[in-house]
């Protein structure tokens, strides 16, 4: 039922006075190895050793996307490159990704980590799981394949696609667990029901969902279609991948890790904290990394704390299930994608400043369909069809490349797009989440 219960169940008062600990030494550790941290600390006047409470942390300021992406690519690392053994990215706000990079300890905390989550996601070492995030520079498939070796579950690294062969897998493996973004499985239940499987005849039991929005409704569709208890699992790569957050069986919201990450909920627009229960920005410091300490990372992810006791018996907070987002970034088939990073390559491609829309949508088959909706000169939508034809190839081909997920383009008159009085609207999200 718990993986580490001592920490899971701690007294709130003992694990705020480990956090406490954890947060000065982190921030001694940010201080000495890491130029940016040093420079703020020292700007605003902050000594770790006066720090009395873990509220103090407040006096320090945010850091942001752009830090990283300024510091790319190890300019935030607090230990030589010769300390590190894993490296994973994941998509910046423009050209630049961001790098992220772990210490052996890292790995093995990473791993007990995503091991307390699934473990609340109802899996023990009885289990087999089947891991459907891709397995690369993507968290999601190394940090699942890892945590479930650590619970000593039975792990089928399937990776992403395929879904025939994922559904043969499931059948005769008789995988009795799934991890995957919520719209893959629902992709997976209409291929199912199209190939004839029933899914009571599966041993499917259990499944843990994220990497992208989703809602109640869709986790009803899931559970009822493919006959399990689903619940929701959170993390990021800046901060580690998934094990940041995850969802116990009483399905009422998101245990934070807290013994490993700091949380607060800030309101977007001032940065002071919201009441507890109200939505804000999740804003985490960790508290236990390596490699990759962040201190007071703007996560850009809208939800609210819930400090009300859980029946499961754990201590550590909950978060609410990720109600939005604060800049614009959307997540295409878990793969994250600003739209600044679609005007930079668009601009590369075309050579002027692009007016473009990018709309979202679910096709038939559940899965993410997003269209860019490109402004082009009259000269490549008619006059020349062959090189219309080469333009739109070169730029799906960059785009599939360098954000990591494919676009289709559909190339539109000038002045066809709408244009209001303020900034044009660049995503238009028809998902229903
Ligand atoms: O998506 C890590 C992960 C992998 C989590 C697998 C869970 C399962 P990134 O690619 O860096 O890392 O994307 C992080 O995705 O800031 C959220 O906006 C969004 N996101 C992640 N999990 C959820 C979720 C991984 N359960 C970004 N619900 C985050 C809603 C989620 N959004």
């Amino acid at each position: 039922m718990y993986w580490q219960q001592d920490i899971e169940c701690m007294d709130r008062e003992e694990l705020t006075q480990l956090q406490l600990e954890r947060l000065q030494a982190t921030l001694f550790r940010v201080s000495r190895n890491v130029p940016l941290y040093r420079a703020r600390f020292e700007e605003h006047d902050i000594d770790p050793d006066s720090f009395l409470s873990v509220e103090d942390i407040r006096r320090i300021p945010f850091t942001s996307k752009a830090d990283l992406r300024e510091n790319y690519p190890y300019g935030l690392f607090a230990v030589p490159l010769r300390e590190v053994v894993r490296l994973h990215s994941s998509s910046g706000t423009s050209g630049r990704p961001v790098v992220v990079g772990y210490t052996k300890n890292d790995v093995k905390r990473w791993a007990d980590l995503v091991a307390r989550i699934l473990c609340m996601g109802g899996l023990d070492q009885d289990d087999v799981l089947q891991i459907a995030f891709s397995y690369g520079l993507f968290t999601g498939g190394f940090g699942h394949h890892y945590g479930a070796e650590r619970l000593g579950a039975s792990v089928i690294p399937s990776s992403s696609g395929n879904t025939r062969k994922q559904l043969a897998i499931m059948q005769d493996y008789r995988t009795t667990a799934l991890v995957c973004t919520p719209s893959y499985a629902l992709h997976l239940a209409d291929v199912m029901e199209e190939e004839g499987i029933n899914p009571n005849a599966l041993s499917l039991r259990w499944g843990l969902f994220g990497a992208e929005p989703w809602s109640e409704n869709m986790r009803q569709e899931i559970e009822s279609r493919l006959k399990i208890t689903a619940t929701d699992n959170y993390g990021l790569s800046e901060i580690m991948g998934p094990g940041v957050a995850g969802e116990c069986l009483e399905q009422g919201g998101l245990h934070v890790n807290e013994d490993a990450f700091l949380f607060e909920i800030v309101n977007p627009d001032t940065g002071e904290p919201v009441p507890d229960g109200e939505v804000g920005e999740l804003v985490i410091t960790t508290l236990i990394k390596e490699a990759f300490p962040m201190v007071r990372f703007r996560t850009g992810d809208l939800t609210r704390r819930i400090v009300q006791p859980c029946p499961c018996g754990r201590t550590h907070h909950r978060i609410s299930r990720i109600l939005g987002r604060v800049d614009d970034m959307i997540t295409i088939k878990g793969v994250n994608v600003f739209p600044s990073q679609v005007e930079h390559i668009l601009a590369e491609v075309e050579g002027a400043a692009p007016r473009f829309q990018i709309v979202v949508e679910r096709d038939e088959s559940h899965l993410d369909r997003a269209t860019i909706q490109l402004e082009v000169s009259e000269s490549i939508l008619f006059d020349q069809m062959r090189k219309s034809q080469e333009f739109l190839a070169t730029l799906k081909k960059k785009l599939a490349s360098e954000l990591g997920v494919g676009f289709e383009v559909s190339l539109v008159g000038r002045r066809t797009l709408p244009r209001g009085e303020d900034k044009m609207k660049r995503v238009i999200d028809k998902r229903m989440f």
